[in-house]
């Protein structure tokens, strides 16, 4: 099922998220419906914040040509980061259109529970990284707009809050 993606500025969207205790066949609906939901967008990753669950909980697939690796990440943590760092053009599916560099770690160690429950562990670099992070940052109530300087964050804010009258009055 295709859930409804939250559009800056929403308070769900800054909530640092609560752990998953247990991975209950309703977390595993969940991330089911977060990948056909970022498929759809289409996008590459997707935070349960962003559907409206405040819970610890990602899915990925950066792959762009060839077979897709959807990867479900439950509780995920950095356990390393490299001293190096890379530059990517960073966008956000609860902020659309809009884009900026934001410098971070250029490679990560994740380890994370997969939906079986089994723990997992994996470095990721280039656009992988990026995006891990980008979606860590969801659990902790951060957008990619938090690194910029701040008449550029106000600024699409305001073209968000634009956004979300406009399709208010559209429905
Ligand atoms: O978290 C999100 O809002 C998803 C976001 C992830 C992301 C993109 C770029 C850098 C870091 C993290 C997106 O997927 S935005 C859409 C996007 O990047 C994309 C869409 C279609 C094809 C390829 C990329
Ligand atoms: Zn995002």
């Amino acid at each position: 099922m295709i859930r409804p993606i939250l559009i800056h500025p929403d308070p769900r969207l800054k909530k640092v998220c609560e752990p998953v205790a247990e991975i209950t066949p309703e977390l595993r609906a969940l991330a089911a419906d977060m990948l056909e939901t970022m498929y759809d967008a289409p996008g590459i990753g997707l935070a349960a914040p962003q559907v409206g669950v405040t819970k610890r909980l990602i899915v990925m697939d950066c792959i762009k040509d060839g077979p897709p690796e959807p990867l479900i990440l439950f509780n995920p943590r950095i356990i390393w980061a490299s001293e190096d760092v890379s530059t990517f053009e960073e966008g956000c599916l609860s902020i659309p259109d809009q884009y900026a560099e934001v410098k971070r770690p250029a490679e990560v160690q994740v380890r994370w529970l997969d939906e079986t429950g089994t723990e997992q562990e994996r470095q990721f670099s280039g656009l992988w990284a990026t995006c891990v992070q980008h979606e860590i940052d969801h659990l902790d109530g951060k957008l990619f707009i938090d690194y910029l300087g701040p008449l550029k964050r106000q600024m699409i804010t305001r073209k968000m809050e634009k956004l979300k009258r406009e399709r208010a009055r559209a429905v």
